[in-house]
């Protein structure tokens, strides 16, 4: 039985069990309501628990549910049974208490939770709000102030917070069943029961404008957080029941609307990338416990700091005394920092240093159980830099590449052991960033695989697994994108135009500001007598990017970006040069030369099996390079644009089509369905 109820003494304890999450799906929905009445007409029963089997208190509706008709008893409806019925009703909080999870609870007349609780309403974060009376109970429970952070924010907030709010009324340091029975019969027999609906909302609508100032570039294009504004402010304004009901009306517009949609694709997308095709899963991984990274430059140093702060013990690598004291200032620096930021506290910074030691001598790899190198990215200095991994390391050790466009096949191959070698292409700043590329070589073993999936999960990284082929998914739909991009510098569109237009649909920035970050010269060959493309032009003329105050655009000493005139004349004598001739690019074709390209692209590195499935090129392209998750990754927002209307706007543009989606297209099919086993 997922429902059980179970009469001790006085009290009567509904627990459920619904693993992996106790999501309220509709049959639990069902059942809990039922069992509530049932215990309220028992004339014995003085109050009652509910409370969760397994990992966690309920981790919210069934996420899967959406977009499906509802079905009776609706969750709105399950809250506002609870809080009506004459018994008191307490919930008994452990793991996560997360979206309709906690609007049960908070329906309920009382909450008790355990230290280790987290509370939160992530609705947002799957484009939505809350939907079952959470905006307008938490703001009359917290204040509009605490309650405008928690909807907006979506992040769940530890038990202690939850406590000095006001959201849980004691924290059970012992067992929490046992303090939860003992909290029921100590207010079984008070009236009148605590209700929302006799509580006026502390706070005005000051701390919503405020908020919604501070993060309006954040919110930029987002639907949902406006109706958690919406939402809230009809908490101050409204009686009780017609807060409930316009919170209704928004939640529907939003669950049938696209950004929904594409944010629960993404939900379950990520879920699904940590998934293997054809893998064992009984594979035990390799133990890792100390892992050598070879190169102290910003990436390297990331990726030491990625480890250390997880609790792995890291031996940093380089060639010269100097380049490992600025790796280790780097590293320092950057905990320090996060120390000051309240990120992290001051002992798991001294322990993360601690973990941390420095080699000049390969030799000093030797114990190892990962190496994973960060070196120059030409293949010649990574070949040599893996034969003397090879001579090093102990056997069974894992040899890595961050390499992020080089053939791994050949890098093995200058080691005696290919099947101990995978691509970990990890994304810069390596501490910050969730993505992980895993990179199966052909011959990488499949232990060696599912050792590098569990690593990343160790270490809260969102690995997607790639095949062996140039700039794996992520940089090889970049790199689509920027010949597409160059190819509408050559017809006489500006950067700028570029840029805007991608920034007006979503992206945090365009594809040629991110170049000037990047640094103009990435992968450039350094040969200014070689000019083939319009990045060479660039850096021939010694515009490498902002860091050096020049690349498409110039910067002043504020880093303020102003378009460029002579990156301009660049682009255009380079253009004449190859003759080609100005034309007039209808604006829209911008987004659809580029944007469709990286379709094309996602849909060749499906065709290829270099990508696993369409959706982990959605969870490569939103972690890794800034795709708005609200429009669920390219693959996607293909799906939703249409993938017959992309097939028919590449063909009038003369742009190639990819076999695979040219049929999906044909066939009106999808990629494939992130939902589906
Ligand atoms: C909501 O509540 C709306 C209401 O306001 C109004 C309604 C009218 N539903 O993440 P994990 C699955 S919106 C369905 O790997 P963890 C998940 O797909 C909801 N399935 O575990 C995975 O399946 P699989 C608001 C769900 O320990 C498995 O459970 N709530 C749901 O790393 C394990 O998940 C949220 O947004 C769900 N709600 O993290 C919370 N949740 O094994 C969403 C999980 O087949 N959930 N699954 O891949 C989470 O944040 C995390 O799952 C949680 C556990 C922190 C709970």
């Amino acid at each position: 039985m997922a429902v059980s109820a179970t009469l001790r003494g006085t009290i009567l304890e509904i627990m459920v069990d619904n693993p992996p999450v106790n999501a309220l799906g509709h049959a639990i929905r069902k059942s809990l309501l039922e069992a509530l009445e049932a215990g309220a007409r028992q004339p014995e029963v003085e109050a009652i628990v509910i409370a969760c089997a397994g990992r966690t208190f309920f981790a919210g509706a069934d996420i899967s549910e959406f977009g499906k008709p509802p079905l009776d008893p609706i969750l709105p409806d399950l809250c506002n049974a609870i809080e009506a019925l004459g018994t008191p009703v307490v919930a008994a909080i452990h793991g996560t208490a997360l979206g309709g999870g906690l609007e049960v609870a908070l329906a309920c007349h009382y909450r008790v939770a355990v230290p280790s609780a987290r509370l939160g309403l992530p609705e947002v974060k799957l484009g939505l709000i809350p939907g079952a009376g959470g905006t307008q109970r938490l703001p009359r429970l917290v204040g509009i102030a605490a309650a405008t952070d928690m909807i907006l924010s979506g992040d769940p907030i530890p038990a202690g917070k939850a406590a000095e709010l006001g959201l849980i009324d004691h924290v059970a340091e012992g067992s929490l069943i046992e303090e939860a029975h003992r909290w029921a019969q100590s207010i079984a027999d008070q009236r009148p029961l605590p209700r929302t609906g006799e509580r006026p909302t502390a706070g005005d609508a000051a701390a919503i404008d405020r908020y919604a100032q501070a993060h309006a570039r954040k919110l930029r294009g987002q639907t949902a957080p406006q109706a958690c504004f919406e939402a809230l402010r009809a908490a101050i304004d409204l009686p009780l029941a017609e807060g409930l009901a316009t919170e209704r009306r928004l939640f529907r517009q939003l669950v049938d609307g696209d950004q929904s949609a594409a944010l629960r694709h993404y939900f379950f997308a990520e879920r699904k990338a940590a998934r293997i095709d054809g893998l064992d899963a009984s594979i035990e991984p390799l133990p890792i416990e100390t892992v050598g990274v070879i190169g102290a430059g910003t990436m390297g140093a990331g990726i030491a700091m990625a480890f250390l702060s997880k609790g792995l013990r890291v031996v940093l690598l380089e060639t010269s005394a100097e380049a490992l004291d600025r790796g280790l200032a780097h590293i320092r620096q950057t905990f320090e920092t996060g120390v000051a930021k309240g990120r992290m506290v001051q002992d798991d910074c001294d322990q993360a240093l601690a973990r941390l030691s420095t080699a000049l001598d390969y030799a000093a790899l030797g114990s190892c159980d990962l190496i994973i190198e960060a070196v120059f990215e030409l293949m010649t200095v990574k070949r040599e830099v893996f034969a003397r991994i090879d001579a090093v390391a102990r056997p069974g050790a894992i040899l890595a590449t961050n390499t992020s466009y080089l053939d791994i096949d050949e890098i093995a191959a200058a080691t005696g052991r290919p099947e101990y070698v995978v691509g970990l292409h990890f994304f810069s700043p390596a501490n910050i960033m969730k993505l992980l590329e895993v990179v199966r070589a052909t011959r990488t073993s499949s232990r060696v695989l599912a050792t590098a999936m569990a690593l990343a999960k160790r270490i809260g990284k969102i690995a997607v697994v790639a095949g062996n082929g140039y700039g794996f998914i992520g940089n090889r739909l970049l790199a689509r994108r920027r010949s597409e991009a160059y190819e509408l510098l050559l017809e006489g569109v500006t950067p700028w135009d570029i840029d805007e237009a991608h920034v007006g649909f979503g992206m945090p920035m365009g594809p040629f500001r991110m170049s000037d970050l990047a640094g103009v010269d990435i992968g450039w060959h350094r040969d200014p007598t070689r000019v083939e493309n319009v990045r060479d032009a660039l850096c021939a003329a010694g515009r490498l990017g902002q860091k050096v105050g020049r690349g498409y655009y110039d910067y002043d000493e504020k880093r303020q970006a102003a378009p460029s005139a002579e990156a301009l004349a660049i682009i255009d004598a380079f253009a004449r040069s190859q003759g080609r001739t100005r034309r007039d690019v209808p604006r829209d074709d911008i987004l659809e030369r580029t944007l469709y390209a990286m379709v094309d692209e996602g849909a060749r590195l499906l065709g290829e099996g270099i990508a696993q499935r369409a959706s982990d090129i959605d969870v490569v392209w939103v972690n890794g390079y800034g795709w708005p998750s609200y429009l669920g990754g390219p693959m996607h927002w293909a799906e939703r644009t249409g993938l017959a209307r992309i097939v028919e706007r590449l063909r009038v543009h003369g742009m190639p089509v990819a076999p695979l989606l040219a049929e999906k297209a044909s066939r009106g099919e999808r990629f494939d369905d992130p939902q589906a086993a």
